[in-house]
């Protein structure tokens, strides 16, 4: 993606695309990570001349470097099953309430301190110097330079949100030597420049060298920074393979009541907490799309969504927030499952299941809205939809209706200009808090506004509610 900024004004084109196929080898799902790399690249020359580059990617995931620098093994995906029972085994030096209470992380089965504590005693682990999470490994491939970024460190669950530091309190009783990772860095710091062989490869034969800045390098940071909020009454919900919903705050809240509602205290940009909760999102619909497909349907998504907003509202719903979800294949069987499961009918046709995840996931959106500020106090009058999902005008009608709440969707492409943004400012082309430049996305970008309505009524959500619980 590139942007193109001017006080005031910002604008976004994508100029390359490429697909992310996880590949399964010895029973162990992983990235394919050169071949994002070479996507890297591509986009590189795709883009031509620019004056800085920013990466970010999901979250939690890493690649292992020997001591001459060099990856050991394909990064592992997050979606990969190696950490089941993981927590139970953390569980047993360090109690669930004492982790929650020194980095405020909600309990995702793949955070890093779960894959850490799979990996151990792996010859892997054992002969690996350092660590660098997704986006820090991509940049060290183009600059050579290496070091953790802050928002993304702090989704290992090694990091105390409160000094923004690493926690010993956690690292030491496990055995996590911290100084497999490389120094942190925040967003807007300088991350070293393209190296001249890289230059070279991705076509830009100038003199000029090219920066690469620190960014929210969190997909969910970057995207949380482009919420085009107007003042500080919002939550947010980044939807898109997850639906990340929550409030953006200036501390942490670490209590007991926080922990067993399973909120996180992601950190953000310009010292911001990203207080959240995950959500399955449009990845439940993404792989019944694929097994459709596998199966050799190919319901176009426009005609399913037509058809899914004319289908019986809140049929059967799921809890979209339920791990069991969480890995690939078979999406279909294990929605019909949950449903017959909770006694409510099994969605027959593609169209009922698509409003079957859409009713889900609006109903667990509200869910979060609500709990995020019973547990900090902060009310909200606005709920922004930022993310690819914010193209799903069903979707985002559904939550606005069962929220209550006026929803203002858009940009779709709110993590790459996060990136854009921070990386401006960081160059000087563009000025000010984060507010202000929330304020040049609301200037620069189209918004759509979705007024709640009250079909189904909110008594019927409140119904579908108690249904799961
Ligand atoms: C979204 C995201 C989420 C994180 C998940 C796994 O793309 O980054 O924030 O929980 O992916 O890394």
């Amino acid at each position: 993606m590139v942007g193109r900024v001017a006080p005031g004004s910002l604008g976004l084109q994508e100029v390359h695309r490429f697909p992310n196929r996880p590949v399964r080898t010895g029973g162990t799902l992983h990235w394919d990570v050169l071949a994002l790399y070479q996507g890297v690249l591509d986009g590189l020359r795709a883009a031509g001349p620019v004056a800085s580059v920013g990466i970010d990617s999901w979250a939690v995931d890493y690649g292992l470097l020997d001591t001459d620098g060099a990856l050991l093994g394909n990064p592992v995906h997050y979606r990969d099953t190696r950490t089941e029972g993981m927590a139970d085994a953390v569980g047993e030096v360090l109690p669930a309430a004492e982790l929650y209470a020194a980095t405020g992380l909600q309990y995702l089965p793949f955070n890093t301190l779960y894959q850490l504590a799979a990996a151990r005693g792996t010859a892997q682990l054992a002969a690996a110097d350092q660590l660098l999470l997704i986006p820090d490994l991509l940049a060290y491939w183009l600059t050579g330079e290496r070091g953790t970024e802050l928002t993304n460190a702090s989704t290992t669950q090694l990091i105390d949100p409160r000094t923004r530091d690493w926690s010993r309190t956690v690292a030491d009783p496990l055995g996590i030597d911290l100084s497999l990772f490389p120094p942190l860095r925040l967003p807007g710091d300088p991350g070293g420049e393209l190296l001249p062989g890289i230059r070279a490869e991705a076509g830009l034969t100038g003199p000029e060298r090219v920066p690469l800045t620190v960014v929210g390098s969190h997909d969910t940071a970057s995207a949380v920074a482009a919420v085009p909020a107007a003042d500080d009454r919002f939550a947010y919900i980044a939807t898109g393979t997850w639906s990340l919903a929550g409030l953006e705050l200036d501390a942490p809240v670490l209590t007991e009541d926080s922990r067993r509602a399973n909120f996180t205290n992601e950190l953000g940009v310009d010292g911001t907490v990203r207080y959240l909760r995950n959500i399955m999102g449009l990845w439940l619909l993404q792989e019944c799309l694929r097994t459709w497909e596998s199966e050799g349907h190919r319901p176009g998504l426009d005609e399913l969504l037509r058809q899914a907003a004319r289908s019986t509202p809140l049929r059967s719903v799921v809890d979209a927030g339920d791990p069991e979800f969480l890995a690939p294949d078979c999406m279909p069987a294990r929605l019909a499952a949950a449903c017959r499961r909770g006694g409510q009918p099994e969605p027959r046709t593609p169209a009922e299941f698509t409003r079957c995840v859409l009713d889900s996931l609006a109903l667990a959106h509200r869910q979060a809205v609500e709990d995020a500020q019973r547990l900090t106090g902060h009310e909200v009058d606005t709920v922004h939809i930022v993310g690819g999902g914010a193209r799903n005008e069903l979707l985002c009608q559904l939550t606005a209706d069962a929220c209550g709440l006026p929803v203002v969707a858009g940009p779709a492409e709110a993590a790459a200009l996060g990136n854009v943004l921070v990386q401006a400012r960081a160059a000087g082309a563009l000025r000010g808090s984060l507010a202000s430049l929330r304020g040049t996305l609301r200037s620069s970008l189209p918004l759509r506004h979705y007024a709640p309505t009250s079909t189904p009524p909110r008594s019927a959500w409140s119904a579908a509610q108690a249904r799961l619980r």
